[in-house]
């Protein structure tokens, strides 16, 4: 193996900005740990990617801890080294008022977009500090700098994120570690079917407009991971064009 060559772990790999994260990465020879719960959208990414690079798969819910860190402590030699760990894992759950909103929703919301990101995180920086390098961007939100109506959890989860990517940045300083959050606004995933649970309004959020493609995206956290050493891109806010705020998306 080429010893310049990076290993980024990505969570979240399955669809939408991890998967697109994935297929850019692989483009730029980046080789790559690809974290999801579908096993059979793993083994197809694996096997199309194994084709330009190195390509492991771990199988697992970043809201068991247990099993977030068993995964990534089997992770074999040749993948042990991540150098760059992309925090993508996480979805709205619900769109609904505080008085209203299920305890499920707040659940998943906070386990996942919150305590997984800990989680995973926890198990992969002891060695980013070992060695004193590495790299971690956090996929946030727009919705962690601002609050839209019935966003509230799933807000609160995403001004979570921002926080906590603050606070990675802080105590990894002077690790040499390179801590940033990317914050889209809409972008075409499988998000609102996520959040409106297989509901038909999901197929009208992305209508009118066009909305950032989770590539968009992509392209954008291989920009701050190919910056060099002494630059770091600590926090990109983006939205497509047809977006203003969280609530002002100019539809046809
Ligand atoms: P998708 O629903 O397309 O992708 C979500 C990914 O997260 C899937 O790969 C899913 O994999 C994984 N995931 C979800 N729950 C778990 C879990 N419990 N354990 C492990 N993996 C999990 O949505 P996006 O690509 O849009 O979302 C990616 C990130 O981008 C999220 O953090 C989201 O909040 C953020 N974001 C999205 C925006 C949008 O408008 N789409 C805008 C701003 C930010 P699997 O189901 O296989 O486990
Ligand atoms: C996803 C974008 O506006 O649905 O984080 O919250 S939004």
């Amino acid at each position: 193996m080429n010893k310049t060559k990076k290993v980024a772990l990505i969570t979240g790999a399955t669809s939408g900005i991890g998967h697109a994260t994935a297929f850019e990465f692989a483009k730029q020879g980046i080789d790559l740990v690809l974290c999801g719960r579908r096993l059979n959208r793993l083994e197809t990414i694996q096997k199309v990617l194994s084709k330009l690079i190195n390509v492991h798969i771990l199988n697992f819910d970043v809201r068991d801890k247990q099993e977030t860190f068993k995964a990534i402590e089997s992770l074999p030699d040749k993948f042990r080294r991540i150098d760059i760990l992309i925090n993508n894992a996480g979805n709205a759950h619900g769109l609904d008022s505080i008085d209203e909103g299920s305890l499920e929703d707040w659940d998943a919301m906070m386990d996942i977009n919150v305590k997984g990101l800990l989680y995973v995180s926890r198990a992969i920086i002891p060695g980013m500090t070992a060695r004193k390098s590495g790299q971690i961007i956090n996929i946030g939100s727009s919705a962690g700098k601002e609050v839209y109506p019935k966003g509230n959890v799933y807000c609160g989860s995403k001004h979570a994120v921002l926080a906590i990517t603050e606070g990675m940045r802080i105590d990894l300083n002077t690790y040499g570690i390179k801590v940033g959050a990317i914050n889209p606004g809409l972008v075409e995933t499988e998000f609102s079917k996520v959040r409106f649970k297989g509901d038909k309004i999901a197929n009208t959020v992305y209508q009118g407009y066009k909305a950032l493609q989770p590539e968009d995206v992509a392209e954008v956290i291989y920009f701050a991971v190919s910056r060099p050493a002494h630059v770091n891109i600590a926090d990109v806010l983006m939205f497509c064009t047809a977006q203003a705020s969280s609530t002002i998306v100019n539809k046809e």
